[in-house]
């Protein structure tokens, strides 16, 4: 794509936006920042770009006119109705990551998936570090890829989290090792239909080619329709039954072709989705070039990922445990399948157009009681009534108070909200460390 000189409208200013204002900025375009919101609400990137003097336009449909491309935001819908006229007019519309990966030096682990994503790009991060193998961390998880380019060299593996919103819109962007964890209904107010999300997900594979490998979950439907979908060599996992040529793990063990190379107790995460998890990213790194032993001495290494059904502290025999990053039902099933029972968790926020109901049955059998926050409060209270008791919190300040008051020694109190953060916060990160700082504010015996 020609940048210098030409007119290049950016749309979304967060961090991806001004990422690539700046990318844009510094190869000679003459950048124009578009947004919903006014830039006084626009913090930390408003000021910014009024640093750099990149002007500034409202969102209108007028803003979208008089330039040669446009680059969109992962936030910003790719349907919206500015954008199709601008390609209507013959304006190219690119996503921020199919922009970076014209210039991202060096090959490309992309992991996407519904849940379980940020653990593992973190986690195949990890061991690839620890073998001695170059890699960067970044996309989804928290630097935009546009953010990497300069970092990036040739013999270095970019390790990107990728979601179904900067996947929507690739075209040319193409990971040489691409993974996908699973697919179940998420962003469903965005992509409309459980169909449309996982075609954005799967143009992970459909751009990729013949020396390519896709790493593919075997106990998952629309991985499998991944797997005819790609040019890519397939690779499978499964934490059911032994895959030929893949990874899989039983009750006790992972194993390569038949031969074990890692016991489960020695995975530090909570929960069988973390087996998957851990499939996933030893399958990424052994493509990448780490031999299984040396990536099953990293993974007994591995930190965790805060926000990532992260113990936070035990005050008066009741664990708190911070999952602020489970945005959906599917992901707060899976954190309170990772709990024997005893639990009081902290349900709500902005929904994102799926039932609560599937949260029924294990909350009638380990809940003490759902404490309930946010503006789902009541779409929740109508799925979850008769199934466990209920608590109207209204915001996380009270449910923290409600749930510590009324929690026995041996209890957990736990934050997966099934809910978006942004009525209430800023995004997850923010409600994660705010229930931190809560429950880090806990008095013993009070
Ligand atoms: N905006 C518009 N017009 C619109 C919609 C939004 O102008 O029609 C503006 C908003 O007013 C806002 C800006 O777009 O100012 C925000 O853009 P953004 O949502 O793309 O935010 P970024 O800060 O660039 O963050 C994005 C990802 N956010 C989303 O996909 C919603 C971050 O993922 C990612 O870490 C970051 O790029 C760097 O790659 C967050 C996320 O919630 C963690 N992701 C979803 C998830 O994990 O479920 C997909």
């Amino acid at each position: 794509m020609q940048i210098a000189g030409s007119r290049i409208a950016v749309a979304g200013l967060g961090q991806s936006g001004l990422a690539v204002a700046e990318f844009l900025l510094a190869r000679g375009a003459q950048v124009r920042v578009i947004d919903s919101r006014p830039l006084a609400e626009l913090k930390e990137a408003g000021r910014a770009i009024e640093r750099l003097g990149i002007p500034f336009e409202l969102q209108s449909p007028e803003a979208f006119e008089g330039v040669d491309a446009i680059v969109i935001s992962p936030g910003v819908p790719a349907d919206l109705e500015e954008l199709e006229a601008a390609r209507r007019r013959g304006v190219p519309v690119l996503g921020e990551v199919e922009l970076a990966s014209e210039f991202l030096a060096g090959p490309i682990i992309g992991i996407t998936g519904a849940n379980g994503k940020t653990t593992t790009t973190a986690l195949t991060g990890h061991i690839l570090r620890e073998v001695g193998i170059p890699a960067q961390v970044g996309g989804n998880i928290g630097a935009p890829v546009t953010g990497m380019i300069a970092n990036s060299r040739p013999d270095q593996w970019n390790v990107l989290e990728l979601s179904s919103f900067q996947l929507e819109t690739i075209e040319r962007f193409r990971a040489q090792v691409a993974v996908c964890l699973n697919v179940t209904p998420d962003h469903l107010d965005r992509h409309h239909s459980f169909e449309n999300y996982a075609n954005a997900k799967a143009r992970l594979f459909e751009t990729q080619t013949a020396g390519d490998f896709a790493v593919l979950n075997a106990d998952d439907a629309s991985c499998l329709e991944y797997g005819r979908r790609t040019r890519a060599r397939t690779f499978w996992f499964s934490t059911t039954r032994a895959v030929g040529g893949g990874l899989w793990a039983d009750e006790a063990r992972l194993y390569f072709e038949g031969a074990p190379f890692l016991e489960i107790a020695g995975i530090p995460l909570r929960g069988r989705h973390n087996v998957e998890n851990t499939l996933a990213a030893a399958g990424a790194a052994h493509l990448a070039g780490a031999s299984l032993e040396a990536i099953a001495a990293a993974v007994r290494t591995f930190p965790g990922v805060e926000h990532r059904i992260e113990f936070v502290r035990r005050v008066g025999g009741v664990d708190f445990y911070n999952d602020s990053k489970a945005t959906n039902v599917d992901a707060t099933l899976k954190s309170i399948a990772a709990f024997p029972g005893g639990v009081w968790i902290i349900l709500g926020g902005k929904h994102k157009g799926s039932p609560y109901t599937a949260l029924r049955e294990p909350l009638a059998g380990k809940g003490r009681a759902a404490l309930l926050i946010g503006a789902a409060a009541s779409l929740i209270a109508a799925d979850l009534a008769g199934a466990v008791r209920l608590i109207q919190a209204g915001t996380l300040e009270a449910a923290v108070r409600s749930a510590f008051e009324e929690a026995q020694p041996g209890d957990t109190v736990l934050l997966a909200p099934a809910c978006a953060s942004f009525d209430q916060f800023e995004n997850y990160e923010q409600r994660g460390r705010v229930f931190k700082s809560l429950v880090g504010s806990l008095e013993e015996g009070s």
